[in-house]
């Protein structure tokens, strides 16, 4: 007798199959553009969907080492990244995962570009967005710095598409002292007499994906002051032409919850030659470009891990037989998974709405309106997606019943791995606090900021008619405006404030999304639904 044998869930091409993506793309980009660069996005979306997500199965127990010293005693530190991960670094190279935002093909639109890929790519190579954020980072503040040595010696080997020559690059803030307020930090550098080298000294306590050829460091010139003005920023490259560490040690890897191909080490600095970026002090200020790009980067990859698990759970939904159905034919089911798409459509657009703003201030090609409102919307952006991606996976996981707790399915890796997006990368409440910072960049007139945001989520409901619709987003930003003017215990609700306006701007975005859907031919869903949660 032919016994039960359950289908697994699969994978399509991961463009083809993303009514989401696509749709967004035809609204925001000129016919011409996207016929340009769509046969880049239907490959991505083949690897996405096929070689790379079936090397990331078989490769799901290997995990980076770090070995330290060789048969001989001498102190090495190598660290060996796993095959996925080598693969992934070669795709993301030769199909411009970062250099499509730098060769600026399609104007400030490439950035649209650049995220589409790496929102293809991200979830079939277990993080290695961590080491492309942080190059693409690298790259923006090494150009935004002005540093012309800096920009020709690193910048062509960061956003190049040849693999050989292709470095990824660190971002070394943590020290022991803390994450969140970097200001504390303890690494202290010494200029070499008659030479423009530093020499930095101290413990960085959390740095991701160590393998990388350069980094970007905060340390303390000596005689500086404390607090965050005191740090400079500085430029060094990890290794010698020998491929010895430059007076870092590696001293353990961390052994974190998640993202557990990211090679996180413990470093010492012991005389680590280094080159100032930008003047000797304001060195968080410098480092700020490199902030935002990451957390666009973050922003997307939540997106793309709440995309990933809800692909699988439709086809699985479609496959899995209880009570005489398939569960997508059960309505209690299929309305579950509604309200985690109304989630990942929301959390999407608004992670993309950011990546304009990022490419429009790349080019020079936006208002100072448009630039406060993207200070504003990135740290709103990366810490509402990051807990929505968690969310979600949480769902994703529970929706397979025991199979999404099983390890080899391939599928608990999803919630692991979303639980880092609000932490790293500044905190939900770290960024919480600095979307105040942000609204009140205007001295002048604290509201500023606020009228801003309130203006760009209204002109996104411009031609609505739906009246419900209409209330919902204009109720949420006078009680966000009430509150704000209030000022009562401003710090203890700034991240229900926070989360309030990334939410009513991710539901402002879906309404403009759904009447543009409405008047072509791409379905859409998830307004109702996300309407009742903001
Ligand atoms: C998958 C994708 C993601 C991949 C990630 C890769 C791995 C990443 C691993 C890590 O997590 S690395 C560590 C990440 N750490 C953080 O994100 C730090 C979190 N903490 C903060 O963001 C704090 O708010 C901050 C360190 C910035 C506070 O420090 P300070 O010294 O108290 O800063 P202060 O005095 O408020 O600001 C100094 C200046 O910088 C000010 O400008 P002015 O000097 O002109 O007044 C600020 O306005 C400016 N500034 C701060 N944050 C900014 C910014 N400017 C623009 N954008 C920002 N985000």
């Amino acid at each position: 007798m032919a016994q039960f044998q359950q289908a697994p869930p699969a994978l399509k091409n991961q463009y083809d199959d993303d009514r989401v993506l696509r749709s967004y793309l035809a609204r925001v980009l000129p016919g011409d553009v996207l016929r340009d660069i769509q046969e880049s996005l239907v490959e991505m979306g083949r690897l996405a969907g096929g070689e790379l997500y079936e090397l990331q199965l078989a490769d799901r127990l290997n995990e980076p080492t770090l070995t330290q010293w060789d048969a001989w005693g001498n102190r090495i530190d190598k660290i060996e990244v796993t095959p996925l991960w080598r693969r992934a670094e070669s795709i993301a190279a030769e199909h411009g995962v970062v250099a499509t935002a730098y060769e600026q093909k399609h104007g400030s639109l490439s950035r649209v570009h650049q995220c589409a890929l790496a929102y293809l790519f991200t979830p079939s190579t277990d993080i290695y967005s961590c080491p492309l954020a942080m190059t693409d980072g690298a790259a923006r503040t090494l150009l935004n710095s002005g540093n012309q040595a800096l920009i020709d010696r690193a910048v062509p080997h960061l956003i190049t598409r040849d693999r050989d020559q292709f470095w990824t690059a660190g971002q070394w803030m943590t020290e022991l002292t803390g994450g969140s307020d970097v200001g504390l930090a303890e690494t202290i550098a010494k200029q070499e007499p008659g030479s423009n080298t530093f020499r930095l000294y101290g413990r960085k306590w959390f740095t991701s994906a160590i393998a990388s050829q350069m980094a970007l460091t905060l340390a303390r010139p000596e005689g500086n002051p404390t607090g965050g003005r005191g740090l400079a920023l500085f430029y060094l490259e990890t290794r010698d032409d020998h491929g010895r560490p430059r007076n870092i040690q590696i001293n353990r890897l961390k052994d974190k919850l998640g993202t557990r191909k990211v090679p996180t080490a413990e470093l010492t600095l012991d005389g680590t030659p280094a080159q100032l970026v930008k003047g000797s002090t304001d060195g968080v200020r410098n480092i700020a470009p490199l902030l935002n790009i990451t957390r666009l980067w973050n922003g997307i990859s939540a997106v793309a891990l709440m995309r990933r698990g809800l692909a699988l759970s439709f086809d699985y939904a479609s496959k899995r037989v209880a009570f005489g159905a398939p569960l997508s034919e059960k309505p209690l089911h299929r309305d579950t998974l509604a309200t985690l798409q109304a989630e990942f459509e929301a959390a999407f657009h608004l992670a993309f709405y950011v990546a304009e703003l990022t490419g429009r201030s790349e080019t020079g090609e936006i208002s100072d309106d448009d630039a406060l409102l993207l200070r504003m919307l990135t740290p709103i952006m990366k810490l509402t997606t990051g807990k929505q991606a968690v969310m979600v996976a949480s769902e994703v996981l529970e929706s397979f019943g025991g199979a999404g707790y099983v390890e080899d399915t391939g599928l608990p890796v999803l919630l692991r791995d979303s639980q880092v997006l609000p932490i790293w990368e500044g905190t939900t409440n770290v960024l919480a606090l600095d979307t105040l910072r942000a609204l009140r960049t205007d001295d002048t007139d604290p509201s500023h900021g606020l009228k801003r945001f309130d203006a760009a989520a209204k002109r996104c409901l411009e031609g609505v008619s739906d009246v419900r619709l209409l209330n919902v987003v204009h109720s949420a930003l006078d009680h966000a405006a009430s509150w704000l003017v209030k000022g009562d215990d401003i710090e203890a609700g700034a991240r229900r404030f926070s989360l309030t306006l990334g939410r009513t701007f991710e539901l402002a975005l879906l309404i403009k999304h759904a009447q543009w859907t409405s008047a072509h031919r791409f379905a859409s869903v998830g307004v109702d639904l996300i309407f009742q949660t903001v």
